[in-house]
């Protein structure tokens, strides 16, 4: 939905225009998965798809929500009482940024607002995220908050975190905050350092919605994540980060096989994620081809989190493109998306395949989305 028929639905709702509009991308990651958690490096892309908030100020305390796509619902709370909803689950993102960012700027009052978004939901394309990025930064202009990209992701992350229940990394706030039109962005999840390279002008980015319906994903991803700590606590680090192969083999006794294994993951991944930003710079396929292959192989039999439906997508476009592109799972894993760089000449082919082979094979209906990389909400 375009801003001005959200701002004539807010209008309609609360009988005044909004006061503020603002606009967040999800992502796709193009490589560098479960990484982010580990102090690492992931390599993601803000895309065309994303969430849009209306706000207006009120003169009390009460936080007022219409989300749009479903069913116009509407949440309500008190600023100086905020608790979980287990009614309306995704009132929570609402609620935890709310937490945060007044417990952080007690300038925030009461707000109006209304949601609408495009980001397909549950589908590994971080559509909280960019609900989160979306009203941060609607909030940041409502009441002049001097947060920039950076502080607005630990928010979203905290929110998270510390309401939601999901122990999740910064790569998909940060990179909603961050994006940059045309580019990749390669994030040192340690140091919160930044570096964009472009998508190279050959190339489409294409996304593939399994369509896998992704259950018990929270419990699924904390275990992962208790598992590379478990690592690094073996090896005396903080994070994995510093890990290098020969620590984790020279502790191979003393680790789990299964907790080896999801090391080893993130021990590689690291290094594909700094190769990649390299070979996306010169334009090298064969090393970009290669690369995301590996990066699928990994997570399917070290990290275990891809699923036969994803793996079998990655099979299917993998045929098509060959050397002259790459294709991988993208996102947390357990189904969702699959995300491929293919020269622009083969987008018809690859889509043609998926179309014709995925359905029959599984059973399931693929949607397909040619994207592009957009800019982050605070870019
Ligand atoms: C989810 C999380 F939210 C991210 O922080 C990241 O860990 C990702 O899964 C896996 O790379 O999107």
């Amino acid at each position: 939905m375009k801003s001005e028929a959200l701002a004539d639905k807010f209008l309609r709702c609360y009988g005044h225009a909004p006061a503020s509009v603002a606009h967040a991308p999800g992502r796709v990651n193009l490589i560098g998965e479960h990484t982010d958690y580990n102090g690492g490096f992931v390599l993601p892309v803000a895309i065309n798809f994303g969430t849009t908030v209306a706000a207006s100020a009120r003169e009390d305390d009460l936080v007022d929500i219409v989300a749009l796509d479903i069913d116009e619902a509407r949440n309500q709370f008190e600023l100086d009482n905020i608790t979980y909803d287990d009614t309306q689950s995704w009132a929570n993102y609402v609620r935890g940024v709310f937490k945060i960012l007044r417990h952080r700027y007690p300038a925030v009052r009461g707000v109006n607002l209304m949601v609408t978004g495009d980001v397909p939901q549950g589908a590994g394309l971080s559509s909280s995220a960019s609900f989160e990025i979306a009203l941060i930064r609607v909030l940041t202009q409502l009441f002049n908050l001097p947060v920039d990209g950076i502080e607005a992701a630990k928010i979203g992350q905290k929110a998270e975190n510390a309401f939601v229940g999901c122990a999740c990394g910064i790569m998909d706030q940060l990179i909603s905050a961050k994006g940059k039109q045309g580019h990749a962005m390669l994030l040192d999840c340690a140091a919160l350092s930044i570096a964009h390279t472009p998508v190279p002008e050959s190339l489409a980015i294409i996304i593939i919605n399994s369509n896998v319906r992704r259950g018990l994903v929270d419990s699924a991803y904390n275990t992962r994540r208790k598992q590379c700590e478990e690592a690094a606590d073996v090896l005396g680090l903080t994070t994995l980060r510093d890990a290098s192969m020969t620590m984790l083999d020279a502790s191979k006794s003393r680790t789990s096989e299964v907790v080896y294994r999801r090391a080893r993951h993130v021990i590689t991944e690291n290094a594909r994620t700094e190769a990649m930003f390299e070979a996306l710079q010169s334009e090298d396929m064969t090393v970009i081809s290669e690369l995301m292959a590996q990066s699928h192989n990994s997570m399917r039999d070290d990290f275990e989190i891809t699923v036969p439906e994803i793996d079998y997508l990655v099979e299917l476009v993998g045929e098509q493109i060959k050397e002259s592109g790459g294709v991988r799972m993208t996102g947390g894993g357990f189904g969702g998306c699959v995300v491929a760089l293919v020269p622009k000449n083969r987008v018809l082919d690859v889509t043609n395949a998926v179309n014709k082979f995925y359905h029959a094979r599984t059973g399931l209906k693929q949607t397909v989305y040619v994207c592009s990389a957009e800019s982050g909400a605070f870019a």
